[in-house]
């Protein structure tokens, strides 16, 4: 079964030229540094860039996204010339664009939201991430059954569906088509059955406290996960290292406990597919008490980047959650880093840390503790001696502040996270 949803292209390109464009409302230096974005992406992927283009245009051509002539004298030599076997634009093209330039320059055509989704299918690991890539893939396809997608229908005939025929007068691409259609809708069913399952896990869960790390992709949460956990989840120089979400119990001075999750990145264009696909996983990430938006500061474009998140926090509609901001790879910076005197004037909240190194990272879980302590109350309570166990919870859950004992029973002051008041309530005295 897994095979079947497999949808990481079997013979992916191994050399190809990146394409730029420059729109007249973008500066040249967010062109540019996006395109840098692109070559790490593209080498995530695992191919090989053999040169890098930027063309300036101010508005997209509708046949080639670039000029008919850029394809046929610049594009073709250079491809000939490099031995390229792709090209891969920093724009999501339309359906028929793309089509058009495979046609022409005989190579693969894939754009940014073509390469994010192999990168996800590449790195998608569990059940539930491999069936959400897939299905954003396949929503992906359906307009584009191009050269590129044909390994789609390969994998109906051999991933165990049996030979699907061709109906009266229909062509190959009607019936990709409604391949494609119809494997939307196992897709979409299989994933339904996995997230009710994860729906049972999550209620159990439903009475702790909640922090969820959230950022752009390698601004280091999962190096901040592993630090506070003591978890070894996996932390690489690599966009969308991690895709799925991770939970561990973290333990913060003064007793409280809080639940951990450490989740997939995000990016700019974050294709809106993607967002669909991951909605239940990102939903669940996100019904957190308080989210930790890591920044990496040492980056040229980290205020770009914490837009970049903002937008997909956006369409999660999760922006008015807590929020910390932690500034990371603070030791990657001098102490007088122009950049980060800047962020800090604008969030003059954020916990500045080294996930890496360890710096600040004290400080950022005593900022925890002190968040949810105030979800505690101080009370008093008459516990007979007989109620051992009520004396374990505050012990365990709680902070004792006082203890007297009686001949009858012990008298306690204590501050307790509330969501454990109603296991003690019988016990309460006004104090
Ligand atoms: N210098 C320095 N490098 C860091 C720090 N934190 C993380 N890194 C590095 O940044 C890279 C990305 O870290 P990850 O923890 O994988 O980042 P992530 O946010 O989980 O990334 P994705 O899972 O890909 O979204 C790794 O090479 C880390 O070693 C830090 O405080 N300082
Ligand atoms: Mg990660």
């Amino acid at each position: 079964m897994p095979e079947l949803y497999d949808t990481r292209a079997p013979n992916p390109p191994s050399r190809a030229i990146l394409i730029g464009i420059k729109l007249r409302n973008t500066l040249m230096h967010e062109t540019e540094e996006s395109l840098q974005e692109l070559q790490q992406l593209t080498e995530t992927a695992g191919i090989e860039v053999v040169a890098t283009t930027i063309q300036p245009r101010n508005v997209p051509n509708p046949t080639y996204f670039i000029g008919e002539g850029k394809v046929e004298d610049e594009l073709k030599p250079l491809i000939a010339e490099l031995n390229a076997d792709a090209i891969i634009f920093d724009e999501e093209l339309s359906p028929a664009q793309n089509r058009n330039l495979e046609r022409a320059l005989e190579v693969a055509t894939i754009d940014r939201t073509g390469l994010i989704l192999q990168v996800f299918a590449q790195r998608a690991l569990t059940k539930e991430a491999r069936l959400q890539v897939a299905l954003a893939q396949l929503e992906y396809a359906l307009p584009r059954l191009t050269r590129m997608w044909t390994h789609l229908s390969r994998l109906a005939t051999g991933g165990g569906g049996g030979r699907h025929l061709r109906g009266p007068g229909e062509t190959q691409l009607e019936m990709d088509r409604r391949w494609v259609r119809r494997n939307i809708g196992h897709v979409r069913k299989a994933l339904d059955a996995v997230e009710k399952q994860r729906h049972v896990q999550r209620r159990n869960r439903s009475e702790k406290i909640k922090v969820s790390l959230v950022g752009y992709t390698n601004a280091g949460k999962s190096t901040l996960f592993n630090r506070l956990t003591g978890e070894t989840v996996l932390a690489e120089d690599k966009l969308f290292a991690t895709l799925d979400s991770t939970t561990r119990k973290l333990d913060l001075p003064q007793k409280q406990q809080i639940l951990l999750s450490d989740t997939v990145g995000f990016i700019k264009k974050l294709p809106h597919q993607l967002v669909a696909a991951f909605k239940a996983t990102l939903e669940e990430v996100l019904e957190a008490d308080l989210l930790l938006h890591v920044i990496d500061v040492s980056h040229p474009e980290a205020e770009a980047q914490i837009a970049a998140v903002n937008v997909v926090l956006e369409e999660l509609k999760a922006t008015d959650m807590p929020m910390f901001m932690v500034f990371n790879k603070i030791d990657r910076l001098k102490s007088d880093d122009e950049g980060l005197h800047i962020l800090q004037c604008q969030y003059p909240d954020a916990l500045p840390i080294s996930a890496q190194r360890g710096d600040g990272v004290p400080a950022l879980i005593e900022a925890l503790a002190q968040r949810f302590a105030e979800r505690g109350t101080d009370i008093s309570l008459c516990i007979p001696y007989t109620e051992g166990k009520t004396l374990d919870l505050l012990h365990k859950h709680g902070i004792v502040l006082d203890t007297e004992y009686t001949a009858e029973a012990v008298h306690v002051k204590a501050r307790l996270p509330n969501r454990y008041l109603k296991s003690v309530s019988q016990f309460l005295v006004s104090s």
